[in-house]
């Protein structure tokens, strides 16, 4: 103890003061406070969520970038325009009878009628055994006043994301490429994209944009782009899902998801609302929660939704292939029954387009990180960040109260000195020799232990390898196995834990510290994992941090007070701790990954099959990484916690 001693009367002082310190050092309380600490962390994070739709914590949007000038031009779009593309809407409504072949020579026709350069690309990916080709049509228009530098985009998927053929989106695209061809006010060019489908053909087309030589692989086949412009500013893409006869649009539902959750620039967002509804007089919606009333329960539920896709990291539409690239895009999307017309949806396209013309540079003045409350509100990330972060704080304090604990043995009651002397709070004190001085401090309930970490490192280390194995098996098999592989993946989750554990406790003879330490680095890394993917993909990881918190209270089942050494456990303490450790238990099995994705496409009423399909195609295609998050972080941390669970059951009794 270093004690720096001036003179014999300070010396006692200070030995008073370490003595009184020693005494909070072991207290039980303090002991027994981390869980609790760390069931705070988790209830106030998730209680932090329920706060942000009030006023006082989201704040109303506007555009902080100056050239964008949104709404504040007048639009032309409109007259003679109108039967431009009633015609084209009969047009493409004539083409989606005719062959792929037929079609894209149609297409590009109109396309060199209006005076513009074509090009195709085809595309091909074989992923589960599933083929997904297509060909996109694209045509580039050269602003006059452009230096070739900067481009925009303006796309209309062939079949929208739902898979309808969306022939008024793709016939107002055109319409509004042959209006564009006429003014002379582009600074930039401007780039007409029909993909052939809305996820996979825009993913195609943005990634041979941005690389300069495309290899082609067993399963990706995607062609280079013989038209190329600038750097991508922006992409709007219009979704506008009617018939061949035309169909009024009540609200436009603006959809900003990227993969990954990335987000666009705020202003992009902003300024297509603001145009819409400032200007056009058109509601808009978020996360098709169409009639928004502005109410505290509205707000939550966008939120929500919000939440649930940012964190499922999937492509919402043909836009959200574009983030990755930083590039903002945004995808307007007709919903509801009303009386805004094609002309009106053009004339805000106009307005966007003119208002990303006006830009000097990226977007970059706005937020970048956010969530969205109603078309026109949001939470920025300072407000909403901590939410997660109190996610991955309680697996830290969980883990470094393991670790703390892992160090310390209980002490055997025959190991008491004898000639303990007296009482202070309840705590029996020992004389110490301190220098010259004899205090009393309390009688330590614990030794301090070596650790022994090679164990529990290595096991920590082949847990977290192994589950390359899921993500392996769910993302490569072919699409006829993924059920089955899943149903083996769930039975291997229960089965793994008590494997391990017999392996661990019985053959390595593993000791309830080591199991400790292995509890304690899963955790560790399970936190430090979230904390960082909370500033990537907030919704991810704070939904993992909501689905694994029993990780952080499972304790070994059949043996529930090794864990909490205290000296003065009363019978209300042990019941009460047993019946959280059997409700920590149930929450644990019914919160595996596996299980959680057999709610979840019940509750979404899709097919595991098709949920399967999806993630595998996404995680090859476009990268998303919500599958590696599950199977990689998620999924080893809930075996160690199963193999903590089912350590004491394997204990060789002495
Ligand atoms: C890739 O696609 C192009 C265009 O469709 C085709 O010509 C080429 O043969 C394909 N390559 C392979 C290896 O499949
Ligand atoms: C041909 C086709 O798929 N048309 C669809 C276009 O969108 C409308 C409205 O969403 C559908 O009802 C049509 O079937």
């Amino acid at each position: 103890m270093p004690l720096r001693t001036s003179s014999k009367g300070s010396s006692r002082v200070n030995i008073e003061t370490v003595a009184r310190l020693l005494t909070i050092r072991n207290s039980p309380i303090l002991l027994r406070l981390p869980p609790f600490v760390s069931a705070l962390c988790l209830v106030v994070g998730i209680a932090w969520l329920f706060i942000l739709p009030l006023n006082e914590y989201s704040r109303q949007t506007y555009v902080s970038e100056n050239a964008i000038l949104p709404g504040q031009v007048h639009t032309y779009f409109g007259g003679s325009e109108h039967n431009v593309f009633r015609a084209y809407r009969h047009e493409v409504y004539q083409m989606a009878q005719w062959s792929q072949a037929d079609r894209l020579a149609a297409i590009e026709g109109i396309m060199r009628d209006i005076g513009l350069k074509s090009a195709r690309q085809p595309y091909r990916y074989t992923v589960a055994g599933e083929d997904i080709q297509g060909t996109n049509v694209y045509a580039l228009l050269q602003g006059p006043r452009a230096d070739a530098t900067e481009a925009m985009v303006l796309m209309a998927a062939w079949r929208n994301f739902d898979g309808e053929i969306n022939h008024s989106g793709v016939a107002l695209a055109l319409t509004m490429a042959r209006y564009f061809k006429r003014w002379s006010i582009w600074s930039k060019d401007i780039i007409i994209l029909i993909p052939a489908d809305s996820t996979y053909g825009s993913e195609a087309w943005v990634s041979a944009y941005h690389s300069t030589a495309t290899e082609v692989t067993a399963w990706r086949n995607v062609s280079e782009l013989s038209i190329k412009a600038g750097a991508l500013q922006a992409a709007v893409a219009i979704d506008y899902p009617v018939g061949p006869w035309g169909h009024r649009f009540d609200k436009l539902d603006i959809l900003y998801d990227g993969i990954n959750g990335a987000l666009p620039n705020l202003d992009l967002l902003n300024t297509a609302v603001s145009i819409a509804s400032g200007q056009m007089g058109i509601g808009c919606s978020i996360h098709g929660v169409a009639a928004h009333s502005d109410s505290y329960q509205d707000r939550l539920k966008t939120l929500a939704r919000g939440v649930m896709t940012q964190s499922a990291g999937h492509a919402t539409g043909p836009h959200s292939a574009f983030m990755p690239y930083h590039v903002d895009a945004i995808t307007l999307k007709t919903v509801g029954d009303g009386w805004h017309d094609e002309m009106s949806l053009g004339r805000t396209t106009e307005s966007i387009f003119r208002s990303i013309n006006n830009l000097l540079e990226h977007l970059h003045q706005s937020f970048f990180f956010y969530i969205l409350l109603n078309a026109n509100r949001f939470v920025s990330i300072g407000n909403y960040l901590p939410a997660a972060m109190l996610m991955a704080g309680n697996f830290t304090i969980a883990a470094l109260a393991l670790w703390l604990q892992s160090g310390r043995a209980p002490m055997t009651p025959t190991t008491k000195p004898a000639d303990t002397a007296s009482k202070l709070d309840g705590l029996q004190l020992e004389k110490v020799k301190l220098g010259d001085a004899v205090v009393l401090v309390p009688i330590q309930a614990t030794k301090p232990m070596i650790r022994h970490l090679f164990l529990p490192v290595l096991a920590a280390l082949a847990v977290h390898l192994f589950g390359v194995l899921p993500l392996k098996a769910l993302v490569s098999l072919h699409r006829d196995y993924l059920t089955l592989s899943l149903q083996a993946i769930a039975l291997a989750s229960y089965l793994l834990p008590s494997l391990l554990s017999i392996l661990l406790v019985r053959t390595l003879s593993a000791s309830t510290q080591q199991i400790q330490i292995l509890q304690s680095l899963s955790l560790l890394l399970l936190s430090a994992v979230l904390a960082t993917l909370a500033t990537l993909n907030f919704s991810l990881a704070f939904v993992v941090g909501v689905l694994a918190w029993p990780l952080a209270f499972v304790r070994p089942l059949f043996n529930p007070f090794a864990a909490s050494m205290t000296l003065t456990s009363t019978n209300l303490h042990r019941s009460l701790l047993l019946a959280g450790q059997l409700l920590v238990t149930a929450l644990y099995l019914a919160l595996s990954p596996a299980t959680v994705l057999y709610i979840l496409t019940r509750y979404f009423d899709t097919s595991v099959q098709w949920t399967l399909l999806e993630m595998a195609k996404a995680w090859q295609i476009q990268g998303v990484y919500t599958a590696l998050v599950v199977w990689a972080i998620w999924w080893p941390a809930w075996i160690v916690g199963g193999v903590v669970l089912t350590s004491s059951a394997w204990k060789p009794r002495s």
